[in-house]
């Protein structure tokens, strides 16, 4: 591998060894949340990880390469000025030596590139309130399709147009698997998500039909753990969602806009669900990477 992707010691060791390692973004660490809550959350999910008995990988561009596994002070290093980065962006980001935080479709990218098969995030993009105008729809789907990674997940975020991107997810070939539930989650809710493609009752059996999956050269996976505690912020939403169009906030602003928006008018209570959400996911999918491993 040439020096465009650097990985930490301990990530090189655990894949090459086949054992349990998983990717985490530094979106959710410079964009999800009001500094410093970012980087604490980020420091735990990476903490959720290794006490599921995985190593984590978190992923982000930093000084000219595109870094897998990150010290607490280079994770520090994704605050809100960092560039949001889809798959599309990592090449030029890490050219330019800039600061890259990578969305789940850039983790995936790289996840592909270098073997690892499970991913822990807060909630996936998808399509965007309103399409076709705008017709915003997340690189993550995409990079869901061609990349062989099961993304653990409370489902897709609430503020997209949740049938529609059901939908493009089953158009995809992109099994939604429920974690002791029969709905995808919404997010912020546990309750009345679409139906997943199957339930499954235990990490390993995600992690059997995840194998059977990429031995039919399926790719993508998501495994939808319901929010720890649930919470009805419908309402805020369609405000925060019309406040963005109302304001010209587009494309890739939209997303941080919103999750911004809704953590200040409930007062802090959408911050703290999707901080226990993105914790207890990184810990599923600590889970589900040390089944994959035994299996
Ligand atoms: N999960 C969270 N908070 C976030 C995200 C996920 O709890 O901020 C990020 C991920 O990086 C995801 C991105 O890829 O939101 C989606 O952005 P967009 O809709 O612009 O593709
Ligand atoms: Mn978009």
């Amino acid at each position: 591998m040439s020096d465009l992707i650097q990985l930490a010691d301990d990530v090189r060791a655990s894949i090459v060894a086949g054992e349990a390692v998983v990717a985490l973004e530094t979106t959710i660490v410079a964009h999800g949340f009001p500094a410093p809550h970012g980087v604490e959350v980020g420091l735990e999910m990476e903490r959720a990880v290794r006490e599921a008995g995985a190593i984590p990988a978190t992923i982000g561009v930093l000084d000219g390469a595109i870094r897998v596994g990150l010290t607490d002070d280079e994770l520090a290093r994704f605050d809100a000025t960092a560039l949001k980065l889809g798959p599309r962006d990592l090449a030029a980001c890490a050219v330019a030596g800039d600061v890259g935080a990578t969305t789940v479709g850039a983790v995936l990218t790289v996840a592909r590139a270098v073997g690892i098969r499970v991913m822990g995030t807060g909630g996936i993009g998808g399509v965007h309130r309103g399409y076709p105008s705008p017709p915003d729809v997340s690189a993550d789907l995409v990079a869901l399709a061609i990349s062989p990674v099961l993304v653990v997940c409370s489902g897709a975020k609430s503020l997209l147009d949740i049938p529609a991107t059901t939908e493009q997810l089953e158009t995809l070939g992109i099994p939604t698997l429920g974690y002791r539930t029969d709905t995808l989650p919404l997010f912020y809710d546990a309750a009345g998500g679409p139906p997943v493609s199957r339930r499954v009752e235990n990490a390993t059996l995600a992690a059997r039909i995840a194998s059977s999956h990429w031995e039919l050269g399926g790719c993508g996976l998501v495994l939808g753990n319901p929010p720890p505690e649930s919470i009805d912020v419908a309402e805020l939403i369609e405000e925060a969602v019309a406040d963005a169009a109302r304001t010209g906030v587009s494309g890739q602003g939209v997303t941080p806009f919103v999750l911004a928006q809704l953590h200040e008018r409930s007062g802090g209570r959408t911050r703290e669900v999707n901080r226990a959400l993105a914790v207890a996911n990184a810990r599923l999918a600590g889970a589900v990477s040390v089944a994959l491993a035994h299996l």
